[in-house]
C-alpha cells in the first residue's frame, strides 16, 4: 500500500507571519506503474509528467483505419472519465474554437498517435515516450498503435476507467517515460464456450473489450457441441432450430445469426481481436445429430443432452453424407470468417476406431484447405498424418503425448495452468476440478519454452487460455473464473521471460481491481493478491 507522501510546503502567507510552524498538505502521488503485460523494456525519464489538460487534443491521421481505430478507442476511454472533449484532429491547427477555452485554463497537452514505416517493433509492437507536452505513440500498424493506447490507458491513474466524469480521480497524469514493447508470442488467445452455456452478442462483447486490454489477439469461439449448436448455417437451417434451443441444465439456448457473428467480427477487429471459429467434430457432436439422426452411424438415435460428459457422439466416418454436411458448414463458416483458420475440435472421441479417426481427420483437412483455411484441431490430431500447415492445439498433460510434426506449429493451452474453468481453490463454488486447483499463480509462474514436454521440433506460436461453460450462465460468472487468471496468461503470452516475476506481477494485478470495479467487471479475490 503506498501512502501519500506528505510535502512541506512553505507558503508566503506562513513566511510573512514568521510565528507560524510549515504546514503539510497531502499531495496527489501518481500511482506506481502497474502496466500488464509488463512491457518489454520502460524506462523512467527526467522532466515533468505529461497531464491531460481540458484542452488537450489527440492527433491522428484517420484517414487510415489503423489510427481511427486506435484514436477512437482512446477518446471513448479518457472523455468520460475526464469530461474533456479531446477532439481528434490531424494536427494542432484544426483544433475547433468549440475546444478553446480562456487562455489560462490549462496547457495544451496533446497525445499523438503515429505510424512508422521504420518502427522495427514488427507488426504488434510500438514505442511510447511521455514527456511534458506529449505523449507520443509509435508503431508499424493500427495494431501496434491500439496496443501502445492500452499501455497509455493503464499508466493513467485507474479512476480513467470511469464511465462518468471523475474529476477526483485524477489528475490525469503519466511519469515521463520511455517504453519500447512487442509480443513474445503472435498468438495470444483465449476461448469462450458458447455451446454448454450459450451467451448473447453482448456478453461476448464484453470479453472481448477484456482481452483488448491486455493486448491478447484472438478469440477462439467454440461454437458446437454435443450440448447445442450455436451458429447459423443456411444451407442447414435444421442445425441451429432443432440443435440450439438447449444448454447445459436444460435452458434456453440459443445461436448467433451469421449476421450477429459478423457484427462480433467487426467489433473484435476494431480492437485487434481475431475471431477464430470452433466445430468441434467428430465428437461432441450430438446436437448436429439431432437433426440428422442417419449420421449417427445406428447408434440410438440422438436426443436433446444437457448434462455434461464427454466423448460419446460421434458423427459417422463412414457415411458420405456426414462429408458433404460438413463441406456445407465449413464452407459458409469459412465464407464468413475473415480469419485464415478453421478450429474442427478432433477432442476426446471415444466411439470411433483410431483407423475411422485419421480418416475422419483426413478428409475434413482437406475440405478445410479447400476453403482456403488452415485447420486447427485439438491434440488428438497429431495422431494422423498432417498437412504441415495444421496447428495442432495443446491441452492435456504437462507434455504431449502424442508428437507434433516437425516444424508443425503448436498453440499451448496446457489445463493444468491455462484452463479458466478448472477451480482456484476447493472452495471455489464454479468451475470443474479435473486438471487441479488453478489460483492465480498456477496460471503466471511458468514458461511457455520449457513447461511442456513432448513438443519434439514443434514450433510453439503461442498460449490461448480456455473457458468452458458447463458451470457458467453468463458473463458474470465467466468473468469471476476468468479474472484475474485472464491478465496472467495474457503476461506470458506478450512479455518477455526476463521481465517476468510472479512477486511483481502479484502487486501489479492488485491495481487492476479498482480499474475492473469501475468497468463492472467481476472478478475472484484470491488470497494470492495484495487488492
Ligand atoms: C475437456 S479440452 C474438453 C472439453 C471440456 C473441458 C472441461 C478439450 C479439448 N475438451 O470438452 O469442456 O475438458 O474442462
Amino acid at each position: 500500500m503506498h501512502l501519500p507522501r506528505r510535502l512541506t510546503i512553505i507558503g508566503l502567507a506562513a513566511l510573512s507571519a514568521c510565528a507560524r510552524l510549515p504546514q503539510t498538505v497531502p499531495v496527489p502521488q501518481p500511482p506506481p506503474i502497474s502496466v500488464i503485460p509488463i512491457p518489454e523494456s520502460l524506462v523512467r525519464a527526467p522532466g515533468l509528467a505529461f497531464t491531460i489538460t481540458p484542452l488537450s487534443a489527440i492527433v491522428a491521421d484517420t484517414t487510415t483505419i489503423g489510427q481511427r481505430r486506435a484514436a477512437t478507442a482512446l477518446a471513448a476511454v479518457l472523455r468520460p472519465s475526464t469530461g474533456y472533449a479531446l477532439p481528434i484532429v490531424a494536427n494542432l491547427d484544426s483544433i475547433s474554437a468549440a475546444v478553446r477555452l480562456p487562455p489560462d485554463t490549462s496547457r495544451r497537452t496533446i497525445i499523438r498517435l503515429r505510424i512508422a514505416a521504420d518502427s522495427g517493433l514488427g507488426g504488434e509492437g510500438y514505442t511510447l515516450v511521455a514527456g511534458d507536452d506529449s505523449v507520443v505513440i509509435t508503431a508499424f500498424s493500427g495494431a501496434g498503435l491500439f496496443h501502445g493506447v492500452q499501455t497509455l490507458r493503464q499508466l493513467l491513474p485507474f479512476g480513467i476507467e470511469s464511465h462518468q466524469a471523475a474529476i477526483r480521480m485524477g489528475p490525469w497524469t503519466v511519469p515521463a517515460m520511455r517504453i519500447v514493447d512487442s509480443p513474445r508470442f503472435g498468438w495470444r488467445g483465449a476461448m469462450l464456450d458458447v455451446a454448454r452455456h450459450f451467451f448473447t452478442t453482448d456478453e461476448v462483447k464484453q470479453y472481448i473489450d477484456i482481452l483488448a486490454l491486455y493486448k491478447l489477439n484472438v478469440l477462439h469461439v467454440h461454437l458446437a457441441d454435443d450440448q447445442g449448436w450455436r451458429i447459423e448455417i443456411k444451407s442447414h437451417p435444421e442445425l441451429t432450430t432443432m440443435g440450439a434451443p438447449s444448454e447445459v441444465g436444460g435452458g434456453a439456448g440459443g445461436f448467433f445469426t451469421q449476421s450477429d457473428y459478423a457484427d462480433l467480427i467487426r467489433y473484435a477487429a476494431d480492437r485487434y481481436v481475431m475471431i477464430v471459429p470452433e466445430i468441434d467434430m467428430p465428437a461432441h457432436i450430438n446436437a448436429a445429430l439431432i437433426s440428422h439422426p442417419e449420421l449417427s452411424c445406428g447408434r440410438r438415435p440422438p436426443v436433446v443432452y444437457t448434462a455434461i460428459n464427454v466423448g460419446f457422439s460421434a458423427i459417422c466416418p463412414d457415411s458420405e453424407g456426414t462429408y458433404t454436411l460438413l463441406d456445407d458448414v465449413i464452407r459458409e463458416i469459412s465464407a464468413i470468417t475473415p480469419a485464415p483458420y478453421m478450429h474442427i475440435g478432433g477432442d476426446e472421441v471415444q466411439a470411433l476406431n483410431a483407423v475411422q479417426y485419421a480418416k475422419f481427420i483426413g478428409r475434413v483437412q482437406s475440405v478445410v484447405m479447400k476453403y482456403g483455411k488452415r485447420m486447427i484441431g485439438w491434440e488428438e490430431i497429431a495422431k494422423t498424418a498432417l498437412h504441415p500447415t495444421t496447428i495442432v492445439q495443446q491441452w492435456q498433460g504437462d507434455s504431449l503425448a502424442v508428437p507434433v510434426p516437425a516444424n508443425g506449429d503448436v498453440i499451448l493451452s496446457g489445463a493444468t495452468k491455462m484452463y479458466l474453468d478448472m477451480k482456484y481453490t476447493t472452495a471455489t463454488e464454479l468451475g470443474l476440478r479435473w486438471a487441479g486447483y488453478n489460483d492465480v499463480k498456477v496460471a503466471y509462474a511458468w514458461d511457455p519454452a520449457t513447461a511442456f514436454k513432448g513438443l519434439g521440433g514443434a514450433r510453439v506460436i503461442g498460449v490461448e487460455a480456455p473457458l468452458w461453460s458447463e458451470t457458467i450462465r453468463n458473463i458474470t460468472a465467466a468473468e469471476y473464473l476468468a479474472m484475474p487468471r485472464l491478465p496472467a496468461i495474457a503476461e506470458v503470452g506478450w512479455s518477455p521471460e526476463s521481465r517476468r516475476t510472479w512477486e511483481d506481477f502479484r502487486v501489479r494485478l492488485a491495481v487492476h481491481g479498482r480499474r475492473w470495479n469501475l468497468l463492472g467487471i467481476n472478478y475472484y479475490h484470491s488470497t494470492q493478491i495484495p487488492w
